[in-house]
């Protein structure tokens, strides 16, 4: 048994919970509440980044970052899966690297209110971040992602904008969803495809 050390609201351990399960690997993998705060977490010896998600294999081995986790299993599940390995390779890769700086600044913006006190923020410091989040999403609703049909394994790149949109909607009450008709109904579409999107949606 593989085990995925996440926490529900991880966008990026919703990342490797819905690929695995679109590449039918769910029950070969056990998921271990994480909590990435406590010292004692052993978190901090599987990943010295004391970040997750985090997969510990079989034989001990941690593999962490979510798209090192991707990359793992979809080689389990036979290669080319979520990760084309075509001519779309890279512009799946090139999705996910937005999608995954989008939640890094999302995330940036939460632990800066989070773990400094009220008078210690920084101001420029949140607007620089939410400025990324801001530019990212003008550029994927101009050119959205491809439509997510039941039909088709989505790969590693849409299921990452998908996470981040959830994370969104999770951390920032979905304020996104306004000026961004376009991708409201990129998500719509993915959620009705991805029943994994509905089955890893964090409690609120
Ligand atoms: N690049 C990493 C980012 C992982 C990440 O930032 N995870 C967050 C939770 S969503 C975390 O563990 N934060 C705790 C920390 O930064 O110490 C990935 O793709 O897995």
């Amino acid at each position: 048994m593989l085990i995925l050390r996440s926490s529900p609201p991880s966008p990026f351990g919703r990342k490797a919970k819905i690929a695995a399960a679109v590449l039918g690997l769910s029950d070969r993998i056990t998921v271990e509440l994480t909590d990435t705060k406590d010292p004692h977490d052993s978190i901090r010896k599987q990943n010295p980044l004391g970040k997750i998600p985090a997969l510990v294999l079989e034989d001990g081995k941690v593999l962490f970052d979510s798209s090192v986790i991707v990359d793992y299993l979809d080689h389990l599940a036979g290669g080319g899966k979520v990760i084309p390995a075509g001519a779309t390779r890279h512009d799946a890769l090139r999705l996910q690297a937005l999608a995954d700086g989008i939640m890094d600044a999302a995330l940036l913006q939460v632990y800066e209110t989070r773990f400094r006190p009220e008078d210690k923020r920084h101001t420029e410091w949140l607007a620089y971040q939410a400025d990324k989040v801001t530019r990212g999403l003008a550029s994927l609703e101009a050119d959205l992602p491809d439509t997510v049909s039941p039909d088709r394994t989505p790969n590693v790149g849409e299921i990452a904008v998908a996470c981040m949109l959830g994370y969104l909607d999770l951390r920032f009450a979905g304020d996104w969803r306004a000026g961004h008709p376009g991708l409201v109904g990129w998500l719509k579409t993915f959620e009705a495809a991805v029943p994994a999107y509905e089955a890893t949606r964090p409690p609120v």
